[in-house]
């Protein structure tokens, strides 16, 4: 008796087939700065299509473990991870991933414009990289941490190597079982030891990559007064000079069972005297320093959160060519495809917020645009990617449910873009702060007026819902900022974050519409118009979605 197969969903090259991501790196680099990137882009993506693609699946079928104690009583804390992770590992290191921004030929070719490069690498990796894409993650946000307290730093040279055998990634140990969000209640606490390091006494309740060389941690330096403020970061070097036996007082007290990331290994760690190195002047309050780390650590988080949207699309398209429904092809049929044409505007969205925001990490990482377009690109496409992942395994049916498709990872590792780096309601905390200080939204404003007047000719009701949101958020944001702890404010934190989020990302996209359209290519003001009218507009454009299917994917 023959039985019905159905074909499993293909990846098309990651680079060469989203044409989204072609254009924006044309406008965003120039011609030449896309023509000097492509051959990195070529072969990441080739490698992604391949042995990156096997080792993903490898490093996800064999989670890591944690062997406390060898079989004579002997404390060994040995951490085994899989041969896909250490394949993650090393092709993290030659793809420099991490080091591309801290490369002087880098900055020779492409200038600020490295990090939208970095971000493109990202942008193809991340969904294929096992969430080898967390330490990647931390590695960059110290990295960028040591450029600025301590750039003679061996650390730094070994955190930004791209020879597999030298390279290093970092943790990031902020959280503490009483406290994540708020680590004002901090216990872990910094003494001076010997030759000017520190030791570290205290427990850190979360700690990703816990097989990284070295981790960022926090604690509070003796004498210094209470608070988050007075917070400050060490770094802790993980192991002894053999690079095996675990530093002294060092324990991975056990490994999380979590949801998702299940390649990374998250430990619970207990620090007893544990010596480290103070980054920055230990004397000074040090949580601000931290934040260096953060705001990097929180745009690869929206990186990853565009990334898996884009390659979610990618599969629920194979599946959709692939399957037949009522007498036809999922991939014709007008429901599905307005279901499907809505992610992949919201995958565009995403895109666009998350380049923008590795745009002004490159040209001024401690300006006031980026202070508060971090935490609004981090939020925004954390909720929007979890959303669409729940739609892409609704798009496979029941396949969608059924763990070795390894389609319920898309919402396994979704789920934890809100919560890690910062829940969505402490970011729009954050944006509350962020607004009150500094230039507050007078950029993000400025630019979507700039965006709307722009389109008016060519996009009257575009133009229109973009002027009306832009002047409503002006009313709204001067409140907020007048009195950022109010509590009917403060309640409205993640509504008004959500609708700087939605405003910044329809400005951008209307801005790349008018070049794309310039050039004889209107897909892009299409995706810009369906996003507007839906995120701001709140219009059913479903018939649109489906009729522009072809051109929005
Ligand atoms: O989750 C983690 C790692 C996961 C694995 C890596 C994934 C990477 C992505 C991978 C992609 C696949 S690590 C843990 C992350 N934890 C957090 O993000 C903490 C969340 N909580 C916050 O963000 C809070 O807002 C705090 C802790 C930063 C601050 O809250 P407080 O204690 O209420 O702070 P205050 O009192 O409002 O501010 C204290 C000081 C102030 O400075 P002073 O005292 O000088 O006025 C603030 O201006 O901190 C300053 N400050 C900031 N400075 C607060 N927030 C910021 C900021 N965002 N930037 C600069
Ligand atoms: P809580 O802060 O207790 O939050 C509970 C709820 O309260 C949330 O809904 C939150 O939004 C809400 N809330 C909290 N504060 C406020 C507020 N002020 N206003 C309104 N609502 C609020 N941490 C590290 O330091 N290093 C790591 O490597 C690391 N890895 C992680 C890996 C995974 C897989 C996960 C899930 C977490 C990891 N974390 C790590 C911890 C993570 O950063 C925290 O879980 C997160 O910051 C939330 O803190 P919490 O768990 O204490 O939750």
């Amino acid at each position: 008796m023959s039985r019905f197969v159905q074909d499993s969903p293909a990846l098309r090259d990651p680079y060469t087939s989203d044409w989204q991501l072609r254009g924006w790196l044309e406008r965003l680099l120039g011609p030449d700065g896309h023509a000097a990137a492509k051959g990195r882009l070529a072969a990441l993506s080739a490698d992604v299509l391949g042995p990156l693609r096997a080792a993903h699946h490898d490093a996800e079928t064999h989670p890591p473990t944690l062997t406390r104690f060898d079989p004579w009583g002997a404390r060994i804390e040995r951490v085994d991870v899989s041969a896909g992770w250490d394949t993650q590992r090393a092709a993290a290191a030659r793809h420099a991933v991490v080091a591309l921004p801290y490369q002087r030929d880098a900055h020779d070719t492409w200038g600020p414009g490295t990090r939208i490069v970095q971000h493109a690498l990202l942008h193809l990796w991340g969904p294929e990289s096992a969430t080898f894409s967390c330490p990647v993650a931390m590695a960059d946000g110290a990295a960028a941490l040591l450029a600025a307290t301590d750039p003679t730093s061996p650390w730094l040279a070994r955190l930004t190597s791209t020879d597999p055998a030298v390279a290093v990634t970092s943790g990031q140990w902020m959280t503490e079982s009483q406290g994540g969000s708020d680590i004002a209640g901090s216990t872990t606490t910094a003494r001076p030891g010997p030759d000017g390091t520190w030791l570290l006494t205290g427990d850190k309740w979360f700690c990703s990559a816990i097989d990284s060389a070295m981790a960022v941690a926090l604690a509070r330096p003796a004498g210094a007064g209470p608070g988050s403020r007075n917070l400050a970061p060490f770094l802790v070097p993980r192991y002894t000079s053999d690079g095996v036996t675990p530093a002294p007082g060092l324990q991975v007290l056990r490994l999380k069972d979590k949801l998702g990331t299940r390649a990374v290994p998250t430990g619970e760690v207990r620090l007893d005297d544990t010596p480290a190195i103070a980054v920055g002047d230990a004397g000074v309050p040090g949580l601000a320093r931290m934040m260096t780390l953060v705001v990097v650590t929180r745009l690869h988080n929206a990186a990853a959160a565009a990334g898996g949207m884009r390659r979610g699309l990618e599969y629920a398209l194979s599946h959709a060519a692939n399957r037949r429904v009522a007498g036809g092809v999922l991939a014709d049929n007008p429901l599905h495809r307005a279901t499907l044409g809505g992610l992949a505007v919201d995958a565009a969205g995403a895109y666009a917020l998350a380049a923008h925001a590795f745009t002004l990490l490159g040209a001024d990482p401690t300006g006031d645009e980026l202070r508060l377009v971090a935490p609004l690109a981090k939020l925004t496409t954390g909720r929007l990617a979890v959303a669409s992942a729940s739609e892409y395994l609704e798009a496979f049916g029941g396949a969608g449910y059924v763990e070795d498709t390894g389609i319920p990872r898309l919402l396994r590792d979704a789920q934890v873009l809100p919560i890690w780096e910062g829940t969505t309601n402490v970011l729009s905390i954050d944006v509350l702060r962020a607004l009150a200080t500094g230039a507050g939204a007078r950029p993000l404003l400025h630019r979507a007026e700039i965006a709307a007047d722009a389109a008016v000719t060519r996009l009257p009701d575009v133009a229109e819902a973009v002027i009306a949101a832009t002047r409503r958020l002006a009313v709204d944001v001067e409140t907020a900022a007048a009195d950022p702890r109010n509590s009917r404010v403060v309640a409205g934190a993640r509504e008004l974050a959500l609708r700087l989020g939605n405003t910044l990302t329809a400005a951008l996209l209307l801005e790349h519409a008018a070049w794309a359209t310039d050039r004889g290519d209107d897909r892009p003001a299409l995706l810009a118009t369906l996003w507007t009218l839906r995120r701001l507009g709140g219009a059913d454009v479903s018939a649109d979605l489906h009729t522009h299917f072809d051109q929005l994917i």
